[in-house]
């Protein structure tokens, strides 16, 4: 008997070996994340000056995004589109989209905002509150993450396939000062429309990972609610990969607030499961900076930026 079912096997291998047993595999070699690089992509946007839509800093930046990503062999798409704002201001927005195996259907959306909002209104000073601010944190913290872990990519591609989605108009949200009801979500006006409109019909990725606010001095990053809402498991992996490459100090794993942001249309419009990795404060929220004009490069600590990155490699290189 045990004889024919080897002779069956034989036949069923066309005549050539049993199949082995697995290879053991190679361990995975996650790159080491440069957080001086990453400190020089958040620098180079803040130098435009406020990325507000509809202004010659943000054209110039957006332009600049792109030659980045190309510079760093993704396959660049941009989605020029018109957006109107809660107050009626009709945006010139543009969401970027670097792509890295296009051909892959294992992927991974690693995503962050590079508009930057058109007021501090949140400043202590009233005088401030039309002012545009510089976004150091808010905005280009993300972006610099998200360009240093393209530059790997370049260097050492994974095994699965990555889109890098740079959002446009996500601080145009009401001002402090409006108190009448906006009908829709007035932020995050770019991830809504890719949400709803993907730069590639039919995408889908495994999961998202979002970046806002990843370079304040003296961070936390908390288990943000609506990422534990709809996607825990990611919630998990992310905050687990961070405390096993050695940045658990940042990565508490109690929960803070839920919050309202380009994550939000990606899980329940384009129904990928997606995170957010966001900056809050132990008991006082955002941070301090947060809207005003005091969210400058000084306030921007490679360590923090350095904690958020190297997670993400950690997740991205250990998927298969
Ligand atoms: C709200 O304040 C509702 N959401 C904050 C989203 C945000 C603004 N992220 C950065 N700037
Ligand atoms: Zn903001």
């Amino acid at each position: 008997m045990l004889l024919l079912l080897s002779v069956a096997l034989l036949v069923a291998c066309g005549g050539k070996k049993a199949p082995q047993a697995a290879q053991p595999q190679a361990p995975v070699v996650v790159p080491t994340f440069d957080a001086d690089s990453a400190y020089h992509y958040t620098a180079g946007q803040v130098a435009f000056g406020p990325r507000v839509p509809n202004t010659e800093a943000h054209r110039q930046c957006g332009d600049w995004l792109e030659s980045q990503l190309r510079r760093f062999g993704a396959q660049v798409t941009a989605q020029h589109v018109t957006l109107r704002a809660y107050d009626g201001t009709v945006l010139a927005a543009r969401n970027i989209i670097g792509s890295y195996k296009p051909e892959t259907r294992k992927r991974v959306l690693l995503c962050a905002h590079w508009d930057s909002r058109p007021w501090a209104d949140a400043d202590p000073d009233p005088k401030n509150h039309h002012t545009p601010i510089l976004g150091a944190n808010d905005g280009a913290s993300g972006v610099g993450v998200l360009l240093e872990v393209a530059r790997q990519l370049q260097a050492q591609p994974t095994d699965i396939g990555i889109d890098i989605i740079f959002f446009d108009a996500e601080d145009y949200g009401e001002h402090a000062d409006h108190d009448e009801p906006t009908d829709g979500i007035a932020w995050c006006l770019g991830s809504q429309y890719w949400a709803r409109v993907p730069h590639v019909d039919g995408y889908m990725a495994r999961f998202g990972i979002l970046l806002d606010m990843v370079g304040g001095r003296d961070a936390r990053f908390h288990r943000e609610g609506l990422s534990d809402y709809f996607a825990r498991p990611i919630v998990d992996k992310v905050w687990a990969a961070a405390h096993a490459s050695g940045h658990g100090q940042w990565f508490p794993y109690a929960e803070g607030g839920q919050i309202t942001d380009d994550h939000l249309p990606i899980n329940q419009l384009a129904r990928i499961p997606c995170i957010d990795i966001i900056g809050h404060y132990p008991d006082t929220g955002f941070a301090p900076t947060w809207h005003t004009m005091d969210d400058t490069m000084e306030h921007i600590d490679p360590a923090v930026l350095r904690a958020v990155g190297q997670t993400v490699l950690q997740v991205i290189y250990n998927e298969k």
